[in-house]
């Protein structure tokens, strides 16, 4: 039996190797990996939760108040953030402006981080694998004082570092700091996330692809055209393609990481700039997705190129296998 890595470990070890490196991120990544621990507990008991243990309307069986769980994920990754003092500030999905760290040990932190606490969160009451999101950044403000809105809103290509937790059949943490992407596995017996996936790669073509169909009549010709050749026996495979959708991003992207494929959110007449956001769904992904390999465009333009002017902007996003997401794009070029 080969030797088990844990995370710390793995990042400790990555630290030796690069000067860089500094133990400011190593610690803002265990923070992560400690508050994913916890959001799993919580993913994996919501079931009980709300219909075996009883929860009355707002309040449980212990009297406390009832919160959705993607605000619980989003307190538990604030606070693991707050008090890891390394992270100036944050910005979430779930809160509507960044929030900028009080203490004066955060102050001094080099760091910001943008995520989505749960992704994917519609799907819980249908017991459907859901995601955490986040991308880390050096911060551009002064350190010692207060984060600002500008440390937010940097360009995906300035991340450090990105990554995604999926709480699926089992517990994932899958991140990259600009070299290569590994995966590891929660192994709950001993409470520690393992090395499971070294030097993740996304196959450069595949035959999945993942897309709200309903959407079809509502998005643009070009992206018909690449549906229709997924579909047809005249593609790369001589063969219709499969198409698989689960409703929540990470498990999709996750599940191409693997076996190659593409995820589309385009733009729709009812969607003009799509529906994913930039800043802590598309940067990170994009950034873990071409580490591996793969591509991540708004089927026009690289998406870590863009320069957000909103915390919670949205674009069209194409993201996968590389000869996939290039051919969606020329199938977009040739009726443009
Ligand atoms: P929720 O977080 O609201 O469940 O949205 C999930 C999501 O952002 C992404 O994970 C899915 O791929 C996508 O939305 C599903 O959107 P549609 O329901 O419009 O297909």
């Amino acid at each position: 039996m080969s030797k088990v890595t844990t995370l710390n470990e793995f990042i400790l070890e990555g630290q030796a190797a690069h000067s860089f490196a500094t133990g400011e991120l190593t610690r803002i990544l265990n923070d992560i990996a400690v508050a994913s621990k916890i959001v799993s507990r919580d993913v994996r008991r919501a079931g009980l939760v709300d219909h075996i243990l009883g929860a009355q309307g707002n309040t449980n069986v212990q009297g406390e108040e009832q919160q959705k769980l993607d605000v619980v994920a989003d307190e538990q990754f604030i606070k693991a953030f707050e008090y890891g003092g390394e992270v100036c500030g944050i910005a979430s999905e779930e809160n509507d402006d960044f929030v900028a760290f009080q203490s004066e040990t955060s102050k001094n932190g080099k760091y910001v981080v943008l995520f989505d606490p749960l992704d994917g969160s519609s799907n819980i009451d249908v017991n459907v694998s859901i995601g955490t999101i986040f991308s880390i950044y050096k911060r551009v403000s002064t350190i010692g004082e207060e984060a600002t809105f500008e440390d937010m809103i940097q360009m995906g290509n300035q991340q450090v570092a990105a990554g995604y937790v999926l709480y699926g059949s089992s517990t994932m943490l899958v991140y990259t700091t600009g070299d290569g992407v590994n995966g590891f596995t929660l192994d709950p017996s001993i409470g520690e996330f393992c090395l499971s996936h070294p030097n993740m790669k996304m196959p450069v073509k595949g035959r999945l692809y993942a897309m709200n169909e309903g959407n079809i009549n509502i998005c643009e010709e070009g992206l018909r055209d690449y549906i229709a050749y997924c579909q047809s026996s005249e593609n790369d495979y001589q063969a219709p393609y499969s198409g698989r959708y689960i409703g929540s991003l990470v498990a999709d992207f996750h599940r191409n990481m693997i076996k190659g494929g593409i995820y589309i959110y385009p733009e729709t007449t009812t969607a003009p700039e799509g529906r994913l956001r930039l800043l802590y769904e598309c940067n990170p992904l994009a950034f873990i997705a071409e580490q591996a390999g793969g591509l991540a465009t708004t089927g026009r333009k690289r998406i870590m190129d863009i320069q957000p002017q909103q915390l919670h902007e949205r674009v069209p996003f194409y993201i996968g296998s590389k000869n996939m997401v290039e051919k969606a794009m020329s199938c977009i070029a040739a009726k443009n």
